[in-house]
């Protein structure tokens, strides 16, 4: 099973452009150091199961699922398939008074591997616009209810909710947010939980910080409950580079919500479909959200899609007044895409084929093993790791903050391994068809980078 191809029968001397050399310029690139890569592009052109290939032929091993996911691995047959025989048949559906049946298929497959209660699927493009979609639903929910004055939403500090403006809005990164002027007003942020001193090389969960979560306190007592629509938080922060959450912090942030009447937001982007060894990340701590952001795994990467999952009970609260008018103003051109509902049945049946959304709990314990065998690694100063994500803190160079990490990264694509870095935080996140074999190969060429990196 998962076998790749022979690398032998990779392109070999693929021409870097049918029509010559490529021609960079025109390319406006995202989140990318751009005058740089442009000087020193790194380019893939291939891809099947556990691997990339360059232009060139050469074989890279993919540790972080593309961008957190291609969770099923690359190339993956019967999502081929749907997609391109879902391009045959029908290329396209307006979605808006209008719909098509695999929709509707797709909406009752996903509700029922969602945690219980979700019970409603609303589709978006992408993670970003997944998050704008649930803000909306909570403050529109309130306001549903009678209690329009619930309109503050509060965000955590290191947060990654995407790009647009409510999202960098409720995130807290400041890179992302300082350049784009006074965006949503009403936000506040709780602190993040991120602690080296009292909780570096710990695995899986980390003991001490669940107390954090009283910040949600403070906040009420500032603004007053009544203000609150809604608090959003990653389960795990991916992007900031795997910040695992404390003992107890969501189950706390759960009932101090509960007691306030503020609903609660899982953003799922990264951890649902399986990435912890479990569905969502909600299964995995036991605790429910009133609404949840997916996208990535949700089509393994191969069309853009994502989804905002409602409990039935938010979602019923729009259900009133004439029936002739849209109950919920808001929704995309390419919501339910056919081709995106077509790669996302193909997906789930590739999931469930292979029983992949619970592998990664199988595959956890060799993972975290192999992780923190970089504990003493020179530069190393956190090993960290929760179901099939692991980090790979180091200490960063003085006055070049950032540079350590970045350095590793393009070594070990030189060497034949993909990693992704965030200031110097290396995140590990590979394909859930992953094998020893690929665990061992991603370890060992850090390892081995670690030594050669100033
Ligand atoms: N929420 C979370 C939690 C995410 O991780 C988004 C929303 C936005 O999704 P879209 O589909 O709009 O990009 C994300 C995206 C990285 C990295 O390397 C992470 C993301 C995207 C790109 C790179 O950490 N996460």
């Amino acid at each position: 099973m998962h076998k790749d191809p022979n690398p032998a029968a990779a392109p070999t001397s693929a021409p870097l452009s049918a029509s010559g050399p490529l021609d960079l310029d025109a390319f406006w690139m995202p989140f990318t150091a751009s005058r740089q890569f442009k000087s020193a592009p790194r380019l893939l052109a291939k891809a099947k199961g556990m691997h990339y290939w360059t232009p060139e032929g050469r074989q890279v091993l993919d540790a972080v699922a593309g961008l957190w996911c291609v969770n099923a691995g690359h190339a993956r047959p019967k999502i081929v398939r749907a997609i391109a025989e879902q391009a045959e048949e029908m290329d396209f559906a307006p979605g808006f008074n209008m719909a098509h049946p695999k929709s509707f298929e797709l909406a009752t497959k996903l509700v029922a591997l969602a945690p219980k209660g979700l019970d409603k699927v609303f589709y978006t493009n992408s993670g970003s616009e997944a998050v704008e979609t649930a803000l909306k639903m909570a403050i529109a929910y309130h306001r549903a209810r009678g209690e329009g004055q619930r309109t503050r939403l509060i965000g955590r500090e290191r947060g990654y909710h995407g790009v647009n403006f409510g999202g960098i809005s409720v995130g807290g990164i400041a890179g992302n947010r300082k350049t784009f002027g006074p965006m949503l007003g009403g936000v506040d942020h709780l602190r993040h939980t991120h602690d080296l001193k009292k909780n570096a090389f710990a695995r899986g969960l980390p003991a001490h910080g669940a107390e954090l979560a009283e910040d949600l306190e403070r906040i009420v007592t500032l603004h007053d409950a009544s203000t609150i629509a809604a608090v959003i938080v990653e389960p795990v922060a991916g992007s900031t580079g795997v910040l695992i959450p404390p003992k107890g912090y969501l189950e706390r942030l759960r009932a101090i919500c509960d007691k306030h009447g503020i609903l609660l937001i899982f953003d799922e982007v990264i951890t649902g479909f399986g990435r912890l060894g479990t569905p969502f990340a909600a299964d995995y701590f036991g605790v429910t959200p009133d609404l949840m952001t997916a996208a990535k795994g949700i089509t393994n990467g191969c069309v853009p899609m994502g989804a905002v999952f409602a409990k039935g009970a938010i979602h019923d609260v729009f259900m009133q007044g004439p029936e002739h008018v849209v109950e919920f103003p808001h929704g995309y051109t390419y919501s339910a895409h056919p081709l995106a509902c077509a790669a996302s049945l193909g997906t789930l049946e590739t999931y469930a084929d292979e029983g992949l959304l619970t592998r990664g709990a199988k595959m956890a314990p060799s993972f975290e093993h192999a992780l923190h065998s970089l504990d003493e690694s020179p530069h190393v100063i956190d090993v960290r790791n929760i179901g099939l994500v692991g980090a790979i803190e180091l200490e960063s160079v003085a006055e070049a903050p950032g540079k350590r990490a970045f350095d590793v990264f393009r070594t070990c694509f030189e060497r034949g391994v993909l990693i992704r870095t965030t200031g110097d935080i290396i995140a590990l996140s590979p394909p859930l068809i992953v094998e020893d074999a690929h665990i061992d190969q991603a370890i060992s060429t850090i390892a081995d980078v670690l030594k050669t990196v100033a």
